[in-house]
């Protein structure tokens, strides 16, 4: 009987495969079926996350593409394995979003061997060879954290220091916190009113970054004047503890994220929040193109940027409709 079932299922499986090839025009146009990819997410960790996991599967889900993805759960040694499994299953084309940036030498050489293109999304890598994938779509995180720090600036105009910041950094050794921290650092370290007096990573998470706020208020007291958050979800989380410890997170202490996910406008619109800086997560149809043009062989450029602005309380109830995430 099972044998039976097992044969059943095949059977179906190749009639499945064959009618998806033989639906798709354009895929059968570029040479026999659908392109298979095989994208591997970061994880659930935040409103932005979930906002790029979104607009990833709608854009994939188009008939010109056999989409397999898969959740590392912010580990890297998950991300390594789904890479192997999608090169050991012949996909046409790998997107993934690097939950780190070093340690892909060795796996991006065996998609290279397996003659399979790499797209990278969102997070950038740090390898010795840059032709171990062919492009990469994402934002500028240095600007993002250049951005943060600019309106931090502005907003202490006239203010004698000095100001104490604390820092919530995303993921140890992801493109994103080690490139926030850089464009915040490089504009405040010209002006030495500033001085980040704690920083710690805080996961991108809203629980840890609730967490380290925490110990953060235990260890200052007081003496904090400003949060700089790598993201909204750990600025949200820090603005429980914040008001938990008896204080008012927007004006005892002054706060600015990086994303721009719905949560950060509200809290914006509760005078909670002072400024979030804007990552746009819709990479969805960019990446649907990169993917089809580097499938078919076109030149892409290495590297594709999104446009992106900065948004404070005054501009927040008038910009929520606005927000497609
Ligand atoms: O800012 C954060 C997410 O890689 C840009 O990852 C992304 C970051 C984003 O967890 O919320």
């Amino acid at each position: 009987m099972r044998q039976v079932l097992g044969v059943a299922t095949l059977l179906c499986a190749v009639v499945l495969a064959g009618c998806s090839g033989g639906d798709d025009a354009q895929g059968a146009a570029a040479g026999g079926g659908a392109i298979t990819v095989g994208f591997s997410q970061v994880g659930a960790e935040s409103e932005w996350r979930t906002a790029n996991t979104r607009s990833v599967k709608e854009a994939l889900a188009a008939p010109e593409f056999n989409l397999k993805f898969s959740d590392a759960q912010q580990k890297q040694e998950n991300q390594i394995k789904a890479l192997r499994s999608f090169i050991a299953q012949r996909v046409d084309v790998i997107a993934f979003s690097p939950v780190v940036e070093t340690g892909w030498d060795t796996v991006l050489r065996e998609a290279k061997a397996a003659n399979i293109p790499v797209v990278l999304t969102d997070r950038a890598v740090n390898v010795s060879d840059d032709s171990l994938y062919a492009t990469f779509i994402g934002s500028d995180f240095v600007e993002e954290g250049r951005r943060a720090a600019q309106w931090l600036v502005g907003d202490s105009e006239g203010k004698a220091g000095p100001v104490r910041i604390v820092e919530l950094q995303g993921t140890v050794g992801s493109a994103p916190a080690n490139d926030r921290m850089k464009g915040f650092k490089e504009v405040i370290d010209g002006d030495d009113r500033f001085r980040i007096v704690r920083s710690q990573s805080g996961d991108f998470t809203r629980a840890r970054g609730k967490e380290v706020m925490e110990a953060f208020l235990k260890a200052e007291g007081r003496n904090i004047d400003v949060l700089f958050a790598h993201n909204d979800d750990m600025a949200i989380g820090a603005i429980q503890a914040i008001e938990e410890a008896g204080l008012k997170p927007g004006s005892d202490i002054r706060i600015v994220s990086i994303d721009g996910v719905r949560g950060a406008f509200e809290a914006m619109k509760a005078g909670k929040l002072n400024a979030t800086v804007e990552c746009n997560p819709l990479l969805g149809p960019q990446l649907a193109d990169l993917i089809r043009d580097v499938h078919a062989g076109n030149e892409v450029p290495k590297r594709v940027t999104v446009d992106e602005g900065v948004f404070t309380q005054e501009q927040a109830e008038a910009e929520l409709p606005n927000r497609g995430y």
